[in-house]
């Protein structure tokens, strides 16, 4: 094909028969096709790091099952407001200087009350003027609160629908899996690209995960981003207990591989970010996450609460597996128009941190 003629859209049709029947191929032959839709897509050695800051931690009133920062939790969080402005501006100067692309911020808030926006909008300027990319997680939003971030120049909202439809009220109750469906809609009529996953390692089942892709490949138009979370257990949730009180129900590596690869299959263009858990995943595991398509990472010792590998970890992985920090802009965000600050890194961050 011409590199003149328009890419073809990707495929939003697909069937839960056709998701399923990709799950069940033999490993190798999925993770061959899954690394061959990659790397025509995408530079097959590149990973975008993407730094990770709580900017209001703890103290929410919905019941996530999996979240240390729920108000059901008893994981020792303690809650606190939303950071000053300012700090928050630092943190996101630090990671670029770092080599981040993407400073994504997340509050644990059911969504974010009309008197929280000024804050959220100088913010989202700030790091606009900084030549970085955004992305803010902050729960429900309104049309009129996702326009009001549209026009402060955010670039990424990250909603994850986090399990299949069937599963989702046995994970949560306090809503529901088309409030999610809503909000995402919300800011993708305001322009600003999606960032939408979930997590797997839940105790679901192969069927769930198979529903979990599904809903995600069959959105009206694929997110720009896809986050695979591995479940971090966390005791005194509903979901780090049953993990630590029943260890074999925990995600075989090579299923989690799976999913990754048929997320990379279905949502061709989509980043696919390996996001919570890497911390526990052996580089081995990570390495066939990355043949089988995932090419994002957040970088950094913490998530949000949870541990993350951390920057000397990555840097010497990154080494070991010869890749690079990805420098351009995604290809569904380039393909699908909405701005981003077009942000670029210099591969500082590793190499600063070996
Ligand atoms: N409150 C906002 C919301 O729920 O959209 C934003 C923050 S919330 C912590 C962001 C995402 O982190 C969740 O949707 C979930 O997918 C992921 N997450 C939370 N706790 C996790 C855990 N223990 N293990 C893996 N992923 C987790
Ligand atoms: C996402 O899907 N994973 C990130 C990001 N979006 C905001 C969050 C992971 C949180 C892991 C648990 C914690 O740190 O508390
Ligand atoms: Fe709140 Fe988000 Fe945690 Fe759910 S995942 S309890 S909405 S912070």
């Amino acid at each position: 094909m011409s590199a003149a003629q328009p890419r073809p859209e990707p495929r939003t049709d697909w069937t839960r028969a056709e998701i399923a029947a990709l799950f069940d191929l033999p490993f190798t032959e999925l993770i061959f096709r899954a690394a061959g839709v990659h790397r025509a897509h995408h530079a097959p050695a590149e990973i975008q790091l993407c730094t990770l800051l709580s900017i209001k931690t703890g103290g929410c009133v919905e019941d996530c099952g999996y979240c240390a920062q729920s108000v059901f939790a008893d994981a020792g969080v303690k809650a606190t407001k939303l950071m000053d402005v300012r700090e928050v501006l630092q943190s996101a100067a630090r990671a670029k200087d770092a080599g981040s692309q993407r400073f994504c911020m997340g509050a644990a808030w059911r969504n974010p009350k009309d008197r929280d926006m000024p804050a959220i909008v100088e913010i989202v300027k700030g790091i606009a003027a900084m030549g970085m990319e955004s992305c803010m997680t902050l729960g429900m939003l309104t049309p009129s609160q996702a326009g009001r971030l549209a026009d402060a120049g955010l670039d990424y909202y990250n909603h994850n629908i986090d399990t299949s439809p069937e599963r989702y009220s046995e994970v949560i109750t306090t809503r529901t899996m088309d409030d999610r469906l809503e909000t995402l809609c919300h800011v993708r009529s305001a322009g600003i690209n999606v960032c939408s996953g979930g997590i797997v390692g839940m105790g679901e089942t192969r069927a769930d995960r198979v529903g979990f892709i599904h809903t995600l490949a069959t959105l009206p138009r694929h997110p720009e981003s896809v986050p695979v979370n591995a479940l971090v257990p966390v005791r005194g949730t509903v979901l780090g207990n049953m993990l630590a009180d029943t260890p074999l129900a925990k995600i075989d590596d090579i299923e989690f591989v799976r999913t990754v690869a048929v997320a990379r299959i279905t949502m061709p263009l989509s980043m696919v970010r390996l996001s919570a858990g890497r911390e526990s995943m052996s580089d081995a595991t990570q390495a066939l996450c990355f043949l089988a398509g995932a090419n994002s990472i957040f970088t950094g010792d913490t998530l949000l609460t949870a541990p993350n590998a951390g920057d000397d970890a990555d840097a010497a992985l990154m080494e070991r597996l010869g890749m690079t920090p990805m420098q351009g802009e995604e290809p569904l965000a380039k393909i699908n128009g909405a701005k981003t600050n077009g942000a670029k890194i210099d591969g500082r961050a590793l190499a600063a941190a070996e």
